[in-house]
């Protein structure tokens, strides 16, 4: 069902702060900028690697106030890992298969998420403390 590691989360303070670390630390590059208001993020992909099933990359996230998932984090448990993104072929089908196991779906049904990509969340709490995120990235 996971065809790969989409993405790594990893909530900041400062997003340009952090933007700068990786370029200079790991040499990697900004692919994306969004600004997701439905999410309450401010956040940038960074490409890591490309595979036979897709892209991976670290996504850095800013929240765009407190009272937001990633502000709420940040605040408890301060910078570091927020998520895994997994890539599926298909996030509805994924939900279904995976709701009928048990586990809590944060996300019903997908949302809109970074780069064009349909998105649904898991409930960290059923995942070994692990916020899990599933990714489609669209078709091109
Ligand atoms: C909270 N908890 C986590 C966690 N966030 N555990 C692991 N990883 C995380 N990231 C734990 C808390 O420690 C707490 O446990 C319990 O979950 C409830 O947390 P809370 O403090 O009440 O926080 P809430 O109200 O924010 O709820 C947590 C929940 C929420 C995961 C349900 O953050 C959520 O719906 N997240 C999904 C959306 C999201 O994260 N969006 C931002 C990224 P204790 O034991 O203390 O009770 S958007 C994104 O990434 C998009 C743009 C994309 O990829 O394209």
């Amino acid at each position: 069902m996971l065809l790969r590691i989409d993405h790594v989360g990893i909530a900041c303070h400062s997003l340009e702060e952090k933007i700068e670390f990786y370029e200079s630390v790991f040499g990697l590059t900004v692919v994306s900028r969004e600004v997701n208001e439905e999410q309450g993020v401010r956040e940038a992909m960074l490409h890591v690697a490309d595979g036979a099933q897709g892209g991976s990359y670290v996504q850095l996230l800013e929240p765009l106030h407190p009272d937001t998932a990633v502000g709420r984090f940040l605040a408890k448990r301060g910078e570091g890992v927020h998520h895994v993104g997994y890539g599926v072929t298909d996030v509805t089908k994924a939900l279904e298969e995976i709701g009928a196991k048990g586990v809590r779906l944060i996300d019903e049904r997908p949302r809109h998420g970074s780069m064009g990509a349909s998105i649904a969340f898991l409930h960290p709490k059923d995942v070994g403390g692990v916020l899990t995120e599933l990714v489609e990235t669209p078709r091109r």
